[in-house]
């Protein structure tokens, strides 16, 4: 099991004892310290000034409450966050997430792996997320609008194209930030089209950024592949969620030649034996805001299509080659791991956010899989959200070929200077540390530079 290093280990315990109850945040801070023990060791400038400890702390916590009114009049209040966890490269950048499980620990994992993954991009951007326990499911279009205006109201004063840009996550997507942008648009009398990344196609978006977090994840996904000599053509591909990163996942590994036989959603999963259906995949979640597993019922019995409840099973259970986790935090287990591991996995790319647990990770990389981290392999979405903020600061608009095609060079980039960093610091193969350290120097050396702030 990965350790932390001794020098390292006090922070890690301070990080404990500041932020408790928070098991994300804890286990995002503990993925990466476990990885810094190789830098410290030929970096020792990185442990002055309290460098990492004020990685540790995000620069800015913000909590505020969210009231609203349902369709029957009734008052609702949710909280809301935004959490500034690093502008050491850039104005802060990160996703809105509502969702009833949002809390301030999770919003803080989100924020400081978001960090590192910003940095992974070459862009210049800082690290930030927020979001909260607001639950859009089953609620009208119009109660949907005054919540998102609701949440504006407050995240207006904090927000703005040099300070702190958010875009969606879970649960929001082109409908709810163009809620949002409407408010903001309002209140502040300013048609700031760089404050809000993810926006629709008519009033500033970037044609490619719904697809990028899926396509992105493919083309790491290939890359590791591919240093096997190996390609998606002919595999069998299981991608968990039925949301934005799945839908566009499953597009971009069908057109690579690959066969998605199964995805899910939190209520359970299909698999459909002859490849997934993809237009009736998003027919149903995309346009309908439906449940996936009208899928098996639509397509009818004796097409080779079931669906699988969540409490009667996992979607790791169902034998691939290729597994592409794009749901949510800690779905595939260390039991998962396992299955698919019997089941002769060559290559997991975590298309969510910290998707496998520890366990997972520890049994993939002792089996010699190849394990793409989420702040590495997901991170064209908000490569693609930068480049939406390059249009919106030039007044420009770029074809879908052109964004899609610099998409694909970052995440080669990436790919690329995780799998030397690892190489660097004694860790051939593995992403995990290889993104972990080239993330984390990227933040590290503006930071120097900048002094204690
Ligand atoms: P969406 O809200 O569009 O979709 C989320 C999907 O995950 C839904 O199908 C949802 O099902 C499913 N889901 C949620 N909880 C569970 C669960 N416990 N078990 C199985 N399925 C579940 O979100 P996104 O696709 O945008 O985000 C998915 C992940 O990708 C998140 O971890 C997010 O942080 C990450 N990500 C997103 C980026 C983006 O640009 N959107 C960028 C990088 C990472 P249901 O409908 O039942 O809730
Ligand atoms: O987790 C993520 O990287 C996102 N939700 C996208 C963030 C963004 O600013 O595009």
């Amino acid at each position: 099991m990965p350790q932390i290093d001794d020098k390292l280990a006090p922070i890690y315990e301070e990080v404990l004892r500041r932020n408790a109850g928070e098991a994300e945040f804890h286990q995002a801070v503990r993925e990466v310290l476990e990885s810094l023990g190789r830098v410290v060791a030929k970096r020792p400038e990185y442990l002055e000034s309290s460098l990492i400890e004020r990685l540790c702390e995000p620069e800015r916590q913000i909590i505020f409450r969210v009231p609203w009114t349902d369709d029957q009049n009734k008052v609702h209040i949710n909280r809301g966050f935004r959490v500034q966890f690093s502008s050491a490269m850039g104005p802060y950048k990160g996703g809105l997430r509502f969702h009833p499980s949002v809390n301030v620990g999770i919003i803080k994992f989100l924020g400081f792996e978001q960090t590192f993954k910003n940095a992974l991009t070459g862009l210049p951007i800082g690290g930030g997320k927020g979001g909260s326990d607001f639950d859009p499911k089953g609620r009208s279009e119009a109660e949907v609008m005054r919540f998102c205006q609701s949440f504006m109201s407050e995240l207006y004063r904090h927000i703005g194209e040099y300070t702190d840009v958010p875009a969606g996550d879970m649960g929001v997507g082109a409908r709810e930030i163009g809620y949002m942008f409407g408010q903001y648009k309002r209140l502040t009398n300013r048609y700031e089209a760089g404050v809000l990344t993810g926006k629709g196609l008519f009033y500033g978006g970037s044609l490619a950024r719904k697809e990028a977090t899926g396509y992105g994840n493919t083309y790491f996904t290939r890359a590791m592949l591919q240093t096997d000599g190996n390609d998606f053509d002919g595999k069998t591909v299981v991608v968990s969620g039925s949301g934005n990163v799945a839908i566009y996942t499953i597009e971009k590994v069908q057109e690579f030649g690959g066969k998605v036989i199964a995805c899910s959603d939190s209520s359970g999963y299909i698999v459909d034996e002859n490849g997934l259906d993809l237009e009736l995949v998003q027919q149903i979640k995309e346009v309908r805001r439906g449940r996936i597993s009208e899928y098996a019922r639509l397509k009818g019995e004796g097409s080779g299509a079931y669906y699988v409840k969540s409490a009667d099973g996992s979607i790791w259970d169902v034998p691939c080659q290729v597994a592409m986790p794009s749901a949510t935090q800690n779905e595939l287990t260390g039991k998962d791991a396992k299955t698919l591991i019997k089941n002769g996995v060559l290559a997991v790319g975590e298309g969510a956010n910290m998707p496998c647990t520890p366990e997972a990770i520890r049994a993939f990389q002792q089996a010699g899989v190849k394990f793409g981290p989420g702040k590495a392999a997901n991170a064209g979405g908000v490569a693609t959200s930068a480049l939406e903020m390059q249009q919106n600061a030039s007044r420009d608009r770029w074809t879908f070929e052109k964004t899609e095609t610099k998409l694909a060079d970052i995440m080669r980039d990436i790919h690329d200077s995780c799998y030397a960093t690892a190489e660097e610091y004694g860790a051939p193969g593995d992403y995990v540390a290889g993104a972990n350290i080239a993330g984390f120097i990227r933040v590290a050396e503006p930071m120097l530079a900048f002094g204690v702030i």
